[in-house]
């Protein structure tokens, strides 16, 4: 019941292109617990984290990256970039021999945030498969 109702929760907040709370954790409106910054890309720490360490690594400028699923040739930089700083995170946070880095793309994949995000997950045994 509750993966249920976590999809169809994600469902209902599909892509609609429009502004997402990140914008306002970029902005420092809304506070946040940041773990590393630098002119494309902020990484904080997940407000529901998911293991003891859980940090979301996101494009300053979205450009169209509402998901995955919507990247062009355009984005290779920013999405190298991405991974560079998922692996400063992982060093940073003393992971970096042992995390995962996760993506969720669209609703089938419980994505609930429409701004594309890396979420960066370690300090525990983590499963194969996910769910
Ligand atoms: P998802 O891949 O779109 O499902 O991940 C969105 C994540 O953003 C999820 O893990 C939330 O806990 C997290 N998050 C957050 O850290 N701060 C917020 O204000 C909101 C969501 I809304």
């Amino acid at each position: 019941v509750n993966e249920e109702a976590s999809a169809k929760a994600a469902a209902a907040s599909a892509d609609n292109g429009g502004p997402t709370i990140f914008d306002k954790i970029i902005a420092k409106e809304i506070p946040s617990t940041i773990v590393y910054e630098d002119d494309k890309v902020l990484a904080f720490r997940d407000i529901n984290p998911q293991a003891p360490v859980h940090v979301l690594v996101i494009p300053k400028l979205r450009d169209g990256l509402t998901h995955l699923g919507k990247a062009e040739l355009r984005h290779a930089e920013i999405l190298g970039h991405l991974l560079c700083a998922a692996k400063i995170v992982a060093e940073k946070e003393g992971i970096v021999d042992g995390f995962r880095v996760v993506i969720n793309n669209g609703p089938e994949a419980c994505q609930s945030v429409y701004h594309l995000h890396l979420h960066i997950l370690g300090g525990r045994q983590m499963k194969w498969p996910p769910g």
